[in-house]
């Protein structure tokens, strides 16, 4: 039997066939990978081959079918694993809250540079647009303009008074949305706002602390009414970047390419080269100053230091 992996525990999956039937699946003892060395074998969106085992009712999962795509990120900060966030999906939707949790634009690069390098179109989606005040709206304001330029489109809305999420909804109709970004910004709450009858469960984030309570545990996806699928994962606190050479990285922030071409050196990495158009722009402001501080921070993360460029 074949279906689509639609939640993931770690420990069994809830596999969906063609007929929308839903089973629940176990790896098969010795499973071998697709070579990547994750700490989640099958991820939510997979296409999967599995043996149904008639006596107990469940799966037994033989193989991942050759994936689309798949979103990617370190499976903590130390960690040389990995962690396969989704497969095969057409968007990759990072919702942000710019207050209460705060997400920084050091966050918003990474996830935005993985997802480049995995070949996935990003949208950025500013939530809780009903707490910002005057001078968080005017930041929100700045930050749509910078990502928008760059041809990442951005959403801001407000899961809570409905403001926004008709235009969000004509974007993501007919599609598999894979939804990211720390806990507490409302990913679930958005779900819920856009397919009623969920009732996915959210809490409120903590007072003291600012951040959010790691409501929701296991990645899920949700079929919507309006075609497609949005899939709802665990709030993460930071994106480890894997599998990067350091000097594919520039190419990923795409607003850097058209000055890159006119660098002194082929080889810039506009850090500290003479000549180097991209330095340049980033004075003249043609490039934003911010994109670039992320950009150094990248190049210079640890992971990258035992790899010279
Ligand atoms: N004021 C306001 N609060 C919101 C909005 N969206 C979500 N919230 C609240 O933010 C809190 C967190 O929402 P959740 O949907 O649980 O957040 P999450 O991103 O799913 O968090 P995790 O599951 O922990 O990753 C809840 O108390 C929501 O009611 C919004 O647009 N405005
Ligand atoms: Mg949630
Ligand atoms: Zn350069």
């Amino acid at each position: 039997m074949e279906g689509i992996v639609i939640k993931s525990t770690g420990s069994w999956y809830l596999v969906q066939t063609q007929e929308g039937e839903t089973i629940k699946c176990k790896l098969k003892g010795r499973f071998k990978t697709q070579g990547i060395k994750s700490t989640n074998p099958i991820a939510v969106g997979d296409v999967v081959s599995f043996v149904l085992q008639k006596e107990e009712g469940i799966g037994l999962i033989k193989t991942i079918h050759q994936r689309r795509n798949y979103l990617i990120r370190k499976a903590t900060k130390l960690s040389s694993r990995s962690h396969i966030i989704a497969a095969n999906i057409d968007y990759a939707i990072l919702v942000i809250s710019l207050a209460f949790p705060r997400t920084s634009s050091g966050f918003i690069d990474r996830f935005l540079l993985s997802a480049e390098a995995y070949h996935i179109p990003s949208i950025l989606v500013f939530n809780k647009i009903d707490l910002n005040d005057a001078e968080l709206q005017a930041h929100l304001d700045e930050w749509s303009r910078i990502y928008t330029k760059i041809g990442y489109p951005c959403f801001p809305l407000s899961a809570k008074t409905g403001e926004g999420i008709e235009s969000l909804k004509k974007k993501i109709q007919n599609k598999t949305n894979l939804f990211s970004g720390h806990s507490g910004v409302g990913k679930s709450a958005l779900i819920n706002a856009i397919q009623p009858g969920l009732q996915l469960i959210t809490s409120d984030v903590s007072d003291s602390t600012e951040k959010g309570t790691h409501t929701t545990t296991f990645a899920e996806m949700h079929p919507l009414d309006i075609g497609g699928y949005i899939i709802d994962t665990p709030g993460i606190k930071g994106f480890g970047l894997i599998d990067f050479i350091p000097k594919e990285v520039p190419s990923y922030f795409l607003e850097f390419t058209e000055y890159a071409a006119n660098c002194k050196f082929h080889n810039c990495t506009h850090t500290h080269e003479p000549n180097c158009a991209v330095i340049k722009a980033v004075k003249s402001g043609a490039i934003t100053q911010s994109r670039y501080n992320n950009y150094l921070a990248i190049i210079k993360d640890d992971y990258f230091s035992e790899k010279p460029y």
